[in-house]
């Protein structure tokens, strides 16, 4: 009875504590369900304590299962049948949680007789985040502890539970204050007392409720048709009121066919991508100490970087031109922290200690002492230059100069400076304080412990940094510059544009381009397609006609009112004059329309998409294809169950996409270009997964 490498035993009287200890989020391995079957089986034989606790070591309770095990031939035993003996043990067995008891974590809780949890604890059930359902009796015991209703929040939001809330819902069955070992062992105790009561939770009543599963139900098929894991985690839930194990047997299944399915190996895929961005080769250098933040500019980006400096505890000095512009600025920030608070975001209490934080002043003289700044100003690199001239006299020696720049060449602002190598770009993307994607632009001459204070500067920002090359538009928006120019050509010779939107919204964007643009508002790219006219080159194709008519009528989307569509009373409804502008411009350009269906759009819209991001790669702009992916999921509304652009071009396959790609380039050889990292993979036969290999 001694336990094994992550599982081990301690008698102490009449408890037997047993402790997990495997490090960094204890998740369950095959070591860690092989010594709990062995630990529990061994103390129930050995007949010397009363009660069994379970507890951990580290900084949680078991947060899952191994994901790293999925794909992997299942190893006895696996955790629906371990959990299933460890509820039939004949000593109470009881366990206290601490930190996350998350997924298979909070399944082992919910196999105990009685559960406790420390203040701050957190628990859920988040497999639907990576394309599953819980799968080790999660669907039937959750709904016997705190009803079907309640089971299916949890099941479906994935949200983590604060222990107040599980408490109240009857998941926990007491907040004890102390170290895990301490409470496992008082808890055990009580137990022993009879003041803390056990029962095994597979022997509860369910209360069925048709109601509530066919509501759920109705509301996934009308808001997430294309997703399987939440039906089924609904279906799942709905056999709690089966016989248990019928119950149970059913839920395996489920679990089984999402873990199959091309739904759940994107989510896992951005599961992990999001964390194998941070490894850059920039990772072992030692990162600045950031005290407080400058931030120049206070429209809507330098507001965003401000409120979300002033959230994660950064003292930040607002610097604007004339006194109106900074008072709008200060406004958006207070507005902006306001609705952080409505949002359960923070406390008022908080809110004001941000609040505190922030200086507002004219001139930049007031960033002498700041530690870093990250400049916020309008897309002009004249301007730019001359704030960084200006920066690089005013600033102290060390600190760091950052531009928000969203596609100009940050070598060309650093060399402005006599410090190129304080210099990197930091694109945050809009609204700032909301979205956690932040590109690390990397000069040529940009010093390692810069990067890696950027990178550092995210995760306290709680945003997740990708690294970025030099380039104009870096990762993301050289990408989707290249392929919004797919859907005016789409446009241009036969779709429509709500057709287009469709088709894509139907592929699991959110929202199509067209009515991304609305939103955006449509002179930004009208803007652009002028700074960029003279260099276009002649073989280019244009298909900007459609959408430069829109702006020359004013009708710059939904801040107008009229864009693609007309914005009325909330409802999103067709513009009755874009049509004649569409006829219009395929007459000026020659073309007769043809139909497109709905698949033909995706392929093509994709296939550009991937076409740039393979050049992207190639290019060394982004280091890997999974920082591409990451980019797009959260920063451009890309599917999560789709993994991201790179991670589906893998569904396709390398050499489908170089065959598409000289299919289109029949009709536009100059835009349709096979990327020569694309075909070297189609003959090769291999991924961009390959490519991500040993992060
Ligand atoms: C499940 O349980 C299925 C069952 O229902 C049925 C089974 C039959 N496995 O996030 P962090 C790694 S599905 C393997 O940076 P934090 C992670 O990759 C599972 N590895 O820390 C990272 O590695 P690295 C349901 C895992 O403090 C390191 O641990 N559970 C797992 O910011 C630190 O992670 C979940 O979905 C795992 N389960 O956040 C919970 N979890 O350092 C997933 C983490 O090499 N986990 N790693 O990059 C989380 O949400 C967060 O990790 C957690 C800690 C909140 C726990």
């Amino acid at each position: 009875m001694s336990g094994n490498e992550v599982v081990s035993i301690e008698e102490v009287g009449k408890v037997a504590l047993v402790c997990i200890d495997n490090p960094p989020v204890n998740a369950g391995g095959y070591g860690v369900r092989k010594g709990l079957q062995d630990a529990v089986a061994g103390i129930n034989a050995d007949g010397r304590a009363e009660v069994i606790a379970i507890y951990c070591a580290g900084r949680t309770f078991v947060a899952g299962a191994d994901i790293t095990e999925f794909g992997k031939p299942p190893r006895a035993p696996i955790m629906p049948d371990l959990y299933n003996e460890l509820e039939q043990s004949a000593l109470p067995l009881i366990c206290a949680i601490h930190g996350t008891a998350l997924g298979g974590g909070l399944e082992l809780a919910m196999a105990c007789h009685a559960r406790v949890a420390v203040p701050g604890a957190r628990v859920g059930l988040p497999e639907i985040l990576l394309g599953l359902l819980p799968g080790a009796g999660g669907t039937q015991r959750a709904p016997r502890l705190i009803g079907i209703p309640a089971a299916l929040d949890i099941a479906l939001s994935g949200r983590q539970v604060p222990v107040e809330e599980a408490h109240a819902l009857g998941l926990i069955d007491r907040i004890m204050e102390g170290a895990p070992r301490d409470v496992a062992l008082a808890a055990a105790r009580a137990v022993i007392a009879g003041e803390l009561a056990v029962r095994r939770t597979s022997d509860l009543a369910v209360t069925p409720d048709d109601a509530a599963i066919e509501a759920t139900l109705a509301k996934l098929t009308s808001k997430r048709p294309a997703l399987l894991s939440p039906r089924r985690c609904v279906q799942a839930v709905a056999g709690a009121t089966l016989p248990f194990a019928e119950g149970l047997a059913q839920e395996r299944r489920f679990f089984m066919e999402c873990l199959g399915s091309d739904e759940s190996r994107g989510m896992i895929h951005a599961f992990f991508g999001e964390r194998a961005v941070a490894n850059i080769p920039e990772k072992t250098a030692t990162p600045r100490d950031i005290q407080s933040i400058g931030v120049i500019g206070g429209g809507t980006m330098g507001s965003g970087i401000s409120t979300s400096a002033l959230m994660a505890g950064l003292p930040v000095t607002l610097v604007e031109v004339t006194d109106e512009a900074l008072a709008r600025g200060v406004k958006t920030i207070t507005a902006n922290l306001d609705g952080a608070v409505k949002r359960g975001k923070m406390s008022a209490q908080k809110r004001d200690a941000a609040l505190a934080g922030l200086t507002a002043m004219t001139g930049l003289d007031g960033l002498g002492n700041v530690d870093l700044v990250i400049e916020a100003v309008f897309e002009n690199m004249e301007v730019k230059k001359e704030i960084f001239g200006k920066l690089d006299r005013i600033c102290k020696p060390g600190a760091i100069l950052a531009s928000n720049t969203s596609y100009l060449d940050i070598d060309e602002i650093a060399a402005t400076t006599s410090r190129p190598a304080d210099v990197l770009g930091l694109h945050f993307f809009s609204p700032a304080h909301i979205m956690r994607l932040l590109e690390v632009v990397v000069g040529a001459r940009t010093a390692p412990e810069v990067v890696a204070t950027g990178f550092a500067l995210a995760r306290k920002m709680k945003k997740v940094a990708v690294r970025a090359g030099v380039c104009d538009g870096f990762i993301g928006n050289r990408i989707l510059g290249h392929y919004l120019k797919t859907a005016s050509y789409l446009v241009l010779d036969g779709a429509h544009p709500d057709q287009v939107d469709k088709a894509l919204e139907g592929f699991g964007f959110a929202m199509g381009p067209h009515r991304v643009g609305d939103l955006a508002g449509l002179d930004i790219g009208y803007m652009t397609r002028k700074r960029l006219a003279a260099t276009r080159p002649a073989e280019e194709r244009y298909g900007g006609a459609i959408a430069d008519r829109l702006s020359e009528n004013g009708w710059n989307g939904r801040k107008t009112g009229k864009g693609y569509f007309v914005y009325e009373d909330g409802k999103t409804l067709e513009n009755p004059d874009l049509n004649a502008i569409i006829d219009e411009a395929r007459a000026g350009a020659g073309i007769t329309p043809r139909d497109f269906d709905d698949q033909e759009i995706v392929d093509r819209y994709m296939t550009a998409m991937i076409s740039e991001a393979a050049r992207v790669v190639e290019d060394g702009i982004a280091l890997r294809p999974v920082d591409v992916d990451v980019v797009f999921l959260m920063g451009y509304g890309f599917p999560r169950f789709r993994g991201g652009p790179l991670h589906y071009a893998d569904t396709i396959g390398a050499a489908e996409l170089v065959r598409r790609i000289e299919a289109y380039a029949q009709e536009d050889a100059h835009y349709w270009q096979v990327p020569a990292l694309l075909r070297r993979m189609a003959d090769e036969g291999t991924s961009f997964a390959d490519m991500n290999k040993g992060i």
